[in-house]
């Protein structure tokens, strides 16, 4: 695969200070020469920045509508989505590394715009399909799906061009435990498809991702977009929301190794590694292991 690595530094999403400095953990625990020792053309383009002066902010000032650093949310994602549309039309594979979910919505903006079916496979414990309309935190990294489905501030909707960027029956979340009443409703509502925790210990996370794929098979395209916080906090410290109960990493291996043998995936983000948050750096570590298997051995 001919790989492009953005980092997204952004921490605008949340509140927690650390998140911005996961690009540069994961590029130091071998990220760029892991995936070049698999075969891959691997090039890693550094940071995008947007216009604010720092990648977090300290303070929690929520716009009119509850959004926290809206500006500064509305601005990065403008950035990452140039960076990713230009990954895309220089037919490579943006892989996105963060940084908070918020990133999301700027990268996946810039994959819709190549691929008008795009499918997403969203791993996470938390289903990230707040909107402004039914945050209860007014934290914009637990909105991404929201964002992209069209719902609340119109602003973010319409990051890198106008509209909704996906159809609510092109995304499966996976490894969900916890979720607010509003993402309940909204998911029920629009029937979107939706693997818990105990649908994951009931089938086995390999039998999750094949449903998964096979719920995704007439998409023209599938993005992976995996927070780490999917993963069980024994074995994934480094991260801002952790939730008991997940993924373990060798069952997560397995379940990207299936992923890595469908020629849809065409773009992926991974998210939430907080080295401030870290023990012994282990969580940036673990990630760059995740992305050895998302990629898996190249097969020229
Ligand atoms: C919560 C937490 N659902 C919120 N979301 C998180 O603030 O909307 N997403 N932590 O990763
Ligand atoms: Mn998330
Ligand atoms: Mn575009
Ligand atoms: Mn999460």
């Amino acid at each position: 695969v001919k790989i492009d690595i953005i980092g997204a530094p952004t921490a605008f999403g949340q509140p927690k200070l650390g998140v911005s400095l996961g690009p540069d953990a994961v590029r130091f625990s071998g990220l760029e020469e892991n995936l070049k020792s698999l075969g891959h053309d691997v090039s890693d383009l550094g940071n995008v920045y947007g216009n604010y002066k720092t990648v977090y902010r300290k303070d929690n000032v929520k716009d009119g509508q509850g959004l926290i650093n809206f500006d500064e949310v509305r601005d990065f994602s403008e950035h990452l989505s140039q960076a990713v549309d230009n990954t895309l039309k220089n037919k490579r594979f943006p892989f996105v590394i963060g940084g908070d979910h918020s990133l999301s919505i700027g990268s996946v903006s810039a994959v819709s715009h190549h691929y008008s079916n795009l499918g997403v496979l969203w791993i996470d414990a938390h289903g990230d399909i707040n909107s402004s309309d039914t945050s209860p935190s007014g934290n914009i990294h637990g909105m991404p799906l929201g964002v992209l489905l069209g719902e609340g501030n119109e602003a973010l909707v319409n990051i890198n061009h106008k509209g909704a960027k996906l159809k609510h029956e092109n995304i499966v979340l996976v490894g969900v435990r916890d979720l607010d009443a509003g993402e309940k409703a909204y998911i029920k509502k629009h029937g979107i498809k939706c693997y818990t925790m105990s649908d994951v210990a009931r089938l086995g996370l390999d039998t999750v991702i094949t449903k998964a794929l096979k719920h995704l098979q007439e998409c023209d395209g599938i993005h992976l977009s995996l927070d780490v916080d999917s993963l069980d906090p024994m074995e994934m410290p480094g991260t801002g929301t952790k939730v008991d109960g997940g993924i373990f990493l060798s069952d997560m291996l397995l379940a990207l190794n299936i992923l890595s043998k469908t020629e849809q995936l065409v773009s992926a983000d991974l998210v939430e590694v907080n080295p401030l948050l870290d023990n012994r750096n282990k969580t940036a570590v673990k990630a760059v292991t995740l992305a050895e298997y998302i990629f898996g051995q190249s097969q020229i």
